[in-house]
């Protein structure tokens, strides 16, 4: 008798702890949180003998599966095989396939079944497919982020996720003006908001303290505009070499680059590059201070027109994603009947590349064209007007979604002037309600911008991003009936493990728990 007690509460205890081994499906961590999670009994285990599938002769899928085995390999030690299938299950894979029209999973949603002996991803679209590849990833222990051989249970629990975004726009701006950032920490940037399902990277090329995109026609804004940056530092700028090649680095993740340069105002660097842009013939001199708005270029001659041509038709040429920027934030001693037409004309020159406008909220004072969007920063005013003209808006507001906001008064980097923004007030809001006359009918998408006055390297980018960037893709992909702050801090602070096996550099606030 006493034996079989013994027995039974043996059994008892491996049971339990299986139990807590393998966490089930629903109790998982992933953020953005998903459309739908179903749970299914049972665990899939990835071996040395678990390859990547992908279904068809297709170099993309091919790639996405090499991505997937690239992220899962190191870690587990498994080197797991990328090889192409007839479409047929292979026991003990992971299979990628491109399904008929799946039409509630649209261009970026993804099917993601799993059992004990397959895991199976379908999606509509190759985009569909990676936004799955980020789900399988967080489904793993966290140490799967890491670059060397771990020791883990690598398994994911069984059951079925369909998933796909609110908004099709979902992203980041970074500053590289202020201070310029090489070419491998906008990499990595790609890399970390790609495990988030962000789609967009916008990239602020040009501003009074630095001009950082060669322009072939005009090679000044960067020998000389690009020569420093905020505190006298060298500065730098990209080749359209290098340009290119972040492109392809932000396409192969499905993340659009979106180049802006800033004008009217937000132009020292090209005024101190050539004379000829401003109004009196001089050359100003380089600005390496924080002050906004005081410069403008001269809206009324001849060849600022020439040069916004030349510079928005090489930008064009070098960037495959359909938008260009143009600024247009904080004009203040360009007058407004010199900045509306400024705008109307540049418009046009932009449509005539071929690509479509947007502007910070100030363009919608100007007649916006039918393929304008407006890019809500300060002014609800400006943005509802936008909305009256029929543009769509992409929402970054400052006291909401400016990375560079401080998070409270003990933040030493940063800025303050649209608030504090803890790691709570930073997710909780719905860009569908937060200005009146705007709906989501209204909204392309959400874009966090940071600003770097006060950021100089990627330790301090990392630390400003994080934990809120999670937040951001949540608000761009995530409906806002599933999302609740008291919910998302506890995913939040389990995603603790993955920023620290990421090496991020992130703010540890008081308003989560993080886990160790
Ligand atoms: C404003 C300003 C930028 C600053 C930023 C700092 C916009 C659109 N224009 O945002 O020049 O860098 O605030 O938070």
């Amino acid at each position: 008798m006493l034996k079989s007690i013994l027995v039974l509460g043996f059994v008892a205890l491996q049971m339990t702890g299986s139990i807590v081994q393998a966490a089930t499906l629903d109790k998982q961590t992933i953020i953005p949180k998903p459309v739908s999670v179903v749970p299914a009994k049972g665990t899939f285990k990835l071996s040395s003998k678990t390859a990547i599938f992908v279904v068809g002769e297709s170099a993309e899928l091919k790639q996405i599966g090499s991505f997937l085995s690239a992220k899962l390999s190191p870690a587990t030690g498994f080197g797991l095989k990328v090889k192409t299938s007839d479409g047929k299950k292979v026991a003990g894979s992971i299979v990628l396939s491109l399904s008929a029209n799946d039409t509630q999973l649209g261009d970026e949603g993804y099917q993601l079944t799993i059992s004990n002996n397959n895991v199976s991803l379908t999606a509509n679209k190759p985009a569909g497919l990676f936004n799955g590849v980020q789900t399988i990833r967080q489904l793993l222990p966290a140490k799967i982020e890491m670059t060397t051989v771990q020791k883990a249970s690598w398994e994911l629990p069984a059951g079925t996720i369909r998933d796909y975004p609110e908004y099709s726009f979902r992203g980041v701006m970074l500053d590289v003006a202020r201070h310029f950032f090489q070419v491998a920490d906008v990499k990595r940037y790609i890399d970390l908001i790609a495990g988030y399902k962000m789609n967009v990277m916008h990239l602020h090329l040009a501003d009074d303290q630095g001009w950082r995109i060669e322009i072939k026609k005009w090679p000044n804004l960067t020998t000389i505009g690009g020569s420093t940056q905020v505190g006298g530092g060298k500065g730098g700028f990209y080749t359209q070499e290098e340009y290119k090649d972040i492109v392809k680095y932000a396409a192969e993740r499905y993340i659009m680059i979106i180049p802006e340069i800033d004008m009217p105002g937000h132009t020292n660097a090209a005024l101190a590059s050539y004379p000829e842009l401003n109004c009196n013939d001089t050359a100003t001199k380089l600005y390496t201070g924080t002050e906004v708005g005081f410069s403008t270029l001269c809206t009324d001659k001849k060849v600022t027109y020439q040069f916004i041509t030349d510079v928005m038709s090489e930008l064009a040429s070098i960037t495959p994603g359909p938008y260009l920027h143009i600024g247009g934030d904080e004009s203040h001693v360009t007058k407004l009947e010199d900045y509306i037409p400024f705008v109307n004309k540049v418009q046009e020159i932009v449509a005539r590349t071929g690509k479509k406008v947007i502007g910070w909220d100030e363009i919608a004072l100007s007649t916006l064209q039918p393929n304008t969007f407006v890019q809500y920063w300060a002014k609800a005013y400006n943005a509802q007007r936008g909305v009256k003209q029929g543009a769509k808006v992409i929402m970054s507001p400052g006291a909401n979604a400016y990375l560079d906001m401080q998070y409270d008064t003990s933040t030493k980097l940063g800025l303050h002037w649209a608030g504090y923004i803890e790691v709570d007030k930073g997710y909780s809001w719905d860009p569908a309600t937060l200005v009146p006359g705007i709906g989501k009918e209204n909204i392309l998408g959400v874009i966090a911008p940071l600003w770097s006055e006060t950021i100089t390297n990627m330790k301090e980018i990392e630390y400003m991003v994080f934990p809120r960037l999670p937040g951001y893709a949540e608000i761009g992909w995530s409906s806002p009936a599933g999302r609740s702050w008291s919910e998302y801090k506890v995913r939040l602070g389990i995603q603790g493990e993955r920023f620290k096996a990421l090496d991020i550099n992130y703010y540890p606030s008081k308003l989560v728990t993080w886990s160790k």
